[in-house]
C-alpha cells in the first residue's frame, strides 16, 4: 500500500515537474545540437558555440573539481541534475569558466558537505564559505547542501535550490531574504526545522512539497503570496498552520495530503481558496472560514482521496464554521457538511456568553463539567469546545488559560 502511494506520489511529482521544467528543458534541447560525448567520468554535450555543457558525472570520487576543458572544449555550463545520486560526492569545486548552472545539479547527493566556487568566477560565488552557489548579481542562492549556512547578504532562495536535499535537517533563512523560489526545499524529507524571517514576501509553488519531517513552520506576516500550487503538499508531519494576515489567495493543493494537520487558521484577508487546498488532510475535522472568502474550489475542505479514488470521499462529521449567507455556508450545504453559523459577536472561548474571554469562562467550563454537561447546547459548544473535538473537557479550559497567559496555542480563541 505504502509502495503504491509512493509510486502515485512520484508520478504526480513527475507530472508536476514536467510542467514545471518544460521551459528550461526545451531551451536546453535547442542549444545542444550535438549528441552526447564522454570524457573520463564526464558526459557532456557540445553547445552551438563550441563550448561544453556537462550533462552527467559517472564517477565515484569524494572530491570533484569540475574541469575547465573537456576534449579541448571550454566547459561553461553544468546541466540540470548532472550530479544527481552521486552518493560518494563530498566536495565539489566550480571553476571560473562556469557561467550557467541549471536546476538541482546536486540532488540526492547526501554526502555533499562542501561547495566552492572559484573566486574569479564572474557569475557565481560561494561567499563566506557558505557551501552553496550564489548568483552574484542577484544575490540568489541557486544550489545548496546539508551544511549550507545562508549568508545574510542573500536576497532570494532560487528555484530548486535544495530540491531533493534529503540529508538537510535544519536551515536558517536570514533576515533580508524576500523570496523562496518554486520547489526550493521540495522533497527535503529530513528537514525538521526551518526559520523564516519577516522579510519574506513570496513563497513559490512546491517550495516545501513532500517535506515529510517538517512538524511546524511559522510563516511570518510579511508573506503575502504562498504560491499557486502545492506549496506544502504531502508535509505529513505538519500539525498546525497559521496563514498570515495579508494572504489573499490560498493556492491549489497547497496543504493537500498534510495528513497530521489538525488546525488551520485562515485570516480575514483571504478571498480565494483553490481546489484541493486541504484535500486529504484527514486529521483536520473542522475549519473556520472567514467571511471575506468569495471562492472555494472543489474538494478544498473535508475530502479525503483514497488510493484509486479520483473523486475523493467526504470526511465524516467534517464541520465548517462560517458566517450566514457566506460562500462558506454554500460550500458546506453543497457538500453536505455540518455548518455552524458564527456572528460578529461570537468569541471562541466565551463560554458564559458575556462578550469577553476571561477567567470566568474557565470557571464556567469547570462548572459545566462538574454538572456532567460534557455535551452542552450547540451554542455553548461552539464557543467552549476550543479544540473542536466535539467534547467538552478540562483541556478546553486549559487552552483558554494558556491563551489568557499569552501562550501560543494551536486553536483560535477570542
Ligand atoms: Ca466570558
Ligand atoms: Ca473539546
Amino acid at each position: 500500500m505504502k509502495k503504491y502511494m509512493s509510486v502515485i506520489m512520484a508520478t504526480i511529482l513527475l507530472m508536476s515537474f514536467c510542467m514545471f521544467f518544460s521551459v528550461s528543458v526545451s531551451a536546453v534541447a535547442k542549444a545542444t545540437p550535438g549528441l552526447g560525448e564522454t570524457s573520463g567520468f564526464f558526459s557532456y554535450e557540445l553547445l552551438a558555440n563550441g563550448e561544453a555543457q556537462i550533462t552527467e558525472y559517472n564517477g565515484s570520487e569524494a572530491e570533484v573539481s569540475i574541469p575547465s576543458v573537456l576534449d579541448g572544449h571550454k566547459v561553461t555550463r553544468i546541466g540540470e541534475r548532472s550530479f544527481q545520486h552521486c552518493e560518494s560526492l563530498k566536495k565539489v569545486f566550480i571553476p571560473a569558466c562556469i557561467t550557467q548552472i541549471d536546476e538541482a545539479p546536486f540532488r540526492y547527493c547526501d554526502a555533499l558537505v562542501a561547495i566552492t566556487v572559484d573566486e574569479n568566477n564572474p557569475v557565481f560565488d560561494s561567499r563566506d564559505d557558505c557551501q552553496a552557489i550564489i548568483e552574484t548579481e542577484t544575490d540568489t542562492l541557486i544550489a545548496g547542501c546539508k551544511t549550507t549556512v545562508i549568508p545574510d547578504t542573500v536576497k532570494a532562495i532560487g528555484s530548486s535550490a535544495f530540491f531533493c536535499c534529503s540529508s538537510l535537517t535544519e536551515i536558517v533563512i536570514p533576515k533580508g531574504v524576500t523570496h523562496i523560489g518554486g520547489a526550493a526545499f521540495s522533497r527535503c524529507i529530513a528537514l525538521k526545522n526551518i526559520m523564516l524571517p519577516d522579510t519574506i514576501i513570496q513563497i513559490g509553488g512546491f517550495a516545501f512539497y513532500g517535506c515529510t519531517s517538517l512538524e511546524s513552520i511559522d510563516i511570518p506576516d510579511s508573506v503575502t503570496n504562498m504560491g499557486d500550487y502545492n506549496t506544502f503538499y504531502g508535509c505529513t508531519s505538519l500539525k498546525v498552520i497559521r496563514i498570515p494576515s495579508g494572504v489573499k489567495k490560498i493556492g491549489n493543493g497547497i496543504f493537500s495530503h498534510c495528513t497530521a494537520l489538525t488546525y488551520a487558521e485562515l485570516p480575514d484577508t483571504v478571498i480565494e481558496i483553490g481546489p484541493d487546498a486541504f484535500l486529504s488532510c484527514n486529521s483536520l475535522l473542522s475549519v473556520k472560514i472567514p467571511k471575506t472568502v468569495t471562492s472555494i474550489g472543489n474538494r478544498s475542505f473535508g475530502y479525503e482521496q483514497k488510493m484509486g479514488d479520483m473523486i475523493g470521499s467526504p470526511i465524516p462529521d467534517f464541520t465548517i464554521y462560517g458566517y450566514p449567507g457566506s460562500t462558506a455556508e454554500t460550500y458546506a450545504r453543497e457538500n453536505e457538511f455540518t455548518f455552524i453559523p458564527l456572528n460578529e459577536e461570537t468569541k471562541i472561548g466565551d463560554a458564559d456568553g458575556d462578550g469577553q474571554v476571561d477567567l470566568t469562562d474557565v470557571t464556567e467550563i469547570q462548572h459545566l463539567l462538574s454538572s456532567m454537561k460534557t455535551n452542552a447546547d450547540e451554542e455553548t459548544m461552539m464557543v467552549a469546545d476550543v479544540d473542536k473535538n466535539g467534547v467538552l473537557e478540562i483541556i478546553d479550559a486549559t487552552w483558554i488559560q494558556r491563551y489568557l497567559a499569552g501562550m501560543e496555542i494551536p486553536y483560535t480563541v477570542g
